[in-house]
């Protein structure tokens, strides 16, 4: 996940504080010139020799340019000029045409827009106009988007099983998103990882629209030992999703997983009937499942499946095979709903919980 993301934004940094540094060198010599004029008006009585007599000293204090710790309280004059050149400052102006380079690099790995304007905001307030030591120039700005990625991705964990099993049985899931976006798989799942944690799951076939859905969730129901509840194709999904909350009422279930059918976040008919699900069945959890891979389009899809339903979580899909990882970055962010877990591949194992470490890891900050 975010390889190509990773290599990237590590080359953006690096040109950013490379740039940065390169625009310096003549900022620092006109800083320079400001303060032996300063201090030439201050001794005007011959203000020739003295320049003659700086010069020399500067030059030398310029090529010490890298020597640190030379912050005096009281800052001497020479002292001011060493500070001028061993730190820099960047103006607002300088800023943002430094910032576009991480700025391309950040939107053509799906970051979306609101992330991107964060990230830029809180780089402009650690940057800024603050004197910034030369040779930690790169460090100070990765560990600026560090801490911003870090507070975009601060958002409430679920634990899955503790909510389940604080709550009264059976707990009810209902999984909504478009077509193919691995709403089924991640059924598969979670009923395999939450019957490692001893509870006992029942399979709801409420997709009874995709030819071979139903036979879908009945083969994984085989493999994982579990009962799925069905009706026919062309039942009222609704209704499926009812009876097999009331058998799971019956029988002692303490999860119902209900699969639903892809529906497109234009498809209005399709959210309405999304919507009568969930007034029928009243689940204790709607997960939207959102393929990693598809970037700001899923940003968009939960924008819409949140406004009908309220999402309560996301799962993001395939996020095995997504080199850029925008979407894992943003989706949060933007829809103010926390990622429950990764998809990682097609095997019942492949679910990995959120982990913000994981994604600061693997984005190589
Ligand atoms: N690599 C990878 N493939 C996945 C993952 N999750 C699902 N898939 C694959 O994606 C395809 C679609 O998955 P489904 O679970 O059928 O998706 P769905 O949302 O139920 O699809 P519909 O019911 O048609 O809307 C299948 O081939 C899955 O094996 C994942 O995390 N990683
Ligand atoms: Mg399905």
């Amino acid at each position: 996940m975010f390889k190509f993301f990773k290599d990237k934004l590590k080359d953006a940094i690096s040109k950013f504080s490379k740039k940065a540094e390169e625009d310096s060198e003549e900022q620092v010599i006109e800083e320079i010139e400001e303060v032996v004029e300063e201090k030439v008006k201050k001794e005007a009585k011959k203000p020739e020799p003295i320049k003659e007599k700086i010069k020399p000293k500067v030059e030398e204090v310029i090529e010490k340019k890298k020597v640190e710790d030379l912050m005096p309280k009281k800052k001497s004059f020479f002292e001011s000029i060493t500070e001028k050149v061993i730190t820099k400052k960047i103006n607002e102006e300088q800023f943002d045409e430094l910032f576009w380079e991480l700025e391309l690099v950040l939107m053509e790995n799906n970051v979306a827009s609101e992330v991107v304007e964060k990230i830029k905001q809180d780089l402009k307030m650690d940057l800024v106009d603050q004197p910034i030591k030369r040779v930690d120039i790169s460090e100070t700005i990765k560990e600026s988007l560090k801490r911003s990625v870090e507070d975009v991705l601060s958002f409430g964990k679920i634990d899955l099983v503790k909510r389940i099993k604080e709550s009264e049985r059976p707990f009810t899931i209902i999984f909504f998103g478009i077509n193919g976006s691995g709403k089924t798989t991640a059924i598969a799942k979670i009923a395999y990882k939450l019957s490692k944690s001893k509870l006992r799951c029942l399979l709801v076939a409420a997709d009874t629209f995709r030819a071979a859905a139903i036979q879908q969730l009945e083969e994984h129901g085989r493999n994982l030992g579990l009962k799925v509840i069905k009706h026919d194709y062309g039942a009222d999904p609704a209704a499926v999703a009812f009876d097999g909350v009331k058998s799971a009422k019956a029988r002692g279930y303490d999860v119902v997983l209900i699969d639903t059918a892809g529906r497109q976040h234009s498809n209005e008919n399709l959210l309405e009937e999304m919507k009568k699900i969930v007034k029928v069945v009243k689940p204790n959890m709607k997960i939207f499942v959102g393929e990693s891979i598809t970037g700001n389009d899923c940003i968009e899809q939960i924008k819409k499946f949140n406004s009908a339903i309220d999402i309560d979580a996301i799962i993001l899909s395939k996020a095995d095979v997504d080199e850029k990882g925008g979407a894992a970055l943003s989706i949060s962010f933007v829809s103010g709903k926390p990622v429950l877990y990764f998809g990682t591949g097609q095997g019942y194992e492949d679910l990995k919980e959120f982990d913000k470490d994981y994604v600061i890891k693997n984005l190589g900050l």
